[in-house]
């Protein structure tokens, strides 16, 4: 078919040439196609694979860009629809990216009404569409939830500290956490001589001078052990300097003196991250108890970290919203708000279950219902936290890990009267 068209295109176009040169006579101009009527934002919302629907794509000039991937394995910024050429006043052809990252050969059809009709030349689910150009939320509740199984290792290495008062360096000793919501690490450094010095330890970002933790165990109830626990961020490594502490190691200190230094990492299993921000803000269903971690991780000396948790939430029918905090962690405040599909925070009113959520009190439990009944459509949830030092825990001193690593917080999300 498209090689014909196109063979007759030119034969067309030859003919039109040739009678241009021979008497110069302009017939009907050739219709020059093009592709302003596809130009921004499609919503899919048919087709035979309904578990793609509520897919957002961008169109500039003539590539479609995956805007929001919904509940399929294409990543944002993906190309879905590749060169589009028009073919006439409302046909198109692409390349159709597939759940397999392969192109295909695609059609599209403008109707009337402003929907776009897309029929892709391989076979499966997926290769009939309709798009349109308001968003309408799919009828199912969706849930972007993606569970994975979270890292967990332990390591050691052994050195030796030359001389009195030597610092040693590991840059990138703790390797990068690989879960999406970050973890912890719990690290041991201890002299393994036969008159061991009290030792000194400082963790930072790798490349950063700021340590995350250092300190010594002198003057502890185990002062020959340093051990230190601090929450790890997604993607970041941490440098390590070990050191005999001078001032609380005996003179009879025998050099070379050989110590050792293990650390052990446990990952959180937090599904919805990364959530960080209103555009990477996950669907959640209604009516179902979510369950997420409010752990903040070490990012680097200075940052204020953008660690907040957002939902989105569909709304099939106006109503009122109303957010309640199931479970929370000890050790922090977890303040729930909503928001419209614009972003701008919706008024609501708190009602206490447990402790002071009025003055964000620790581990307070509550519901806060919006004032004004809403209409039908997308909105947000953002969970977020006020923790301020529980990033670190000195064991040496006791501390306990901080809740927010070990304990999530849970909430449902209901549409009220
Ligand atoms: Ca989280
Ligand atoms: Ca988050």
């Amino acid at each position: 078919m498209k090689t014909s068209t196109k063979i007759m295109y030119l034969f067309t176009l030859a003919l039109i040439v040739g009678s241009c040169s021979s008497d110069g006579e302009n017939d009907d101009p050739q219709p020059q196609y093009n592709l302003d009527a596809l130009q921004g934002k499609w919503y899919r919302v048919g087709g035979n694979n309904p578990d793609a629907n509520g897919m957002e794509v961008t169109v500039t000039n003539d590539q479609g860009v995956l805007t929001d991937p919904a509940n399929t394995s294409l990543q944002e910024n993906n190309i879905k629809w590749k060169d589009i050429e028009a073919t006439g006043e409302t046909n198109y052809e692409h390349g159709e990216l597939g759940s397999d990252q392969n192109y295909y050969s695609g059609f599209m059809e403008m109707g009337s009404d402003d929907t776009l009709r897309i029929s892709v030349n391989s076979p499966g689910t997926g290769n009939v569409q309709k798009w349109v150009r308001t968003f309408i939320a799919p009828i199912a509740e969706l849930h972007e939830c993606e569970p994975y199984e979270p890292d967990a290792f332990s390591m050691a290495k052994d050195d030796l500290w030359v001389e009195a008062g030597e610092e040693d360096e590991f840059p990138g000793l703790l390797p990068v956490s690989t879960d999406p919501a970050g973890g912890y690490y719990i690290v041991t450094l201890e002299s393994t001589g036969p008159l061991p010095s009290q030792p000194w330890i400082a963790i930072s970002v790798s490349g950063e001078e700021v340590p995350v933790i250092n300190g010594t165990s002198a003057g502890t109830d185990t002062p020959l052990t340093r051990k230190v626990a601090f929450s790890a961020h997604p993607g970041i490594a941490y440098d390590v300097m070990a050191r005999p502490f001078y001032n609380a190691s005996p003179p009879s200190d025998v050099y070379p003196e050989p110590y050792r230094i293990s650390w052990e990492y446990v990952g959180i299993m937090d599904c919805y991250e990364p959530n960080d921000n209103f555009d990477e803000a996950k669907f959640i269903p209604k009516d179902e108890v979510i369950e997420a971690y409010a752990n903040k991780n070490n990012e680097g000396y200075g940052i204020q970290e953008e660690q907040d948790d957002y939902y989105k939430v569909v709304l099939f029918q106006p109503a009122r919203l109303q957010v309640q905090l199931l479970q929370s962690p000890s050790d922090d405040f977890i303040d729930l708000n909503v928001y419209r599909e614009s972003r701008g925070e919706i008024v609501t009113t708190l009602t206490p279950i447990s402790g002071m959520p009025g003055d964000k009190e620790d581990g307070a439990l509550y519901f806060k219902t919006t004032n004004a009944t809403l209409d039908a459509g997308t909105y947000y949830v953002r969970a977020r936290t006020f923790m301020n030092d529980g990033k670190t825990a000195d064991l040496n001193l006791d501390e306990p890990l901080p809740d927010t690593w070990t304990t999530p917080y849970t909430f449902t999300v209901t549409a009220v009267e």
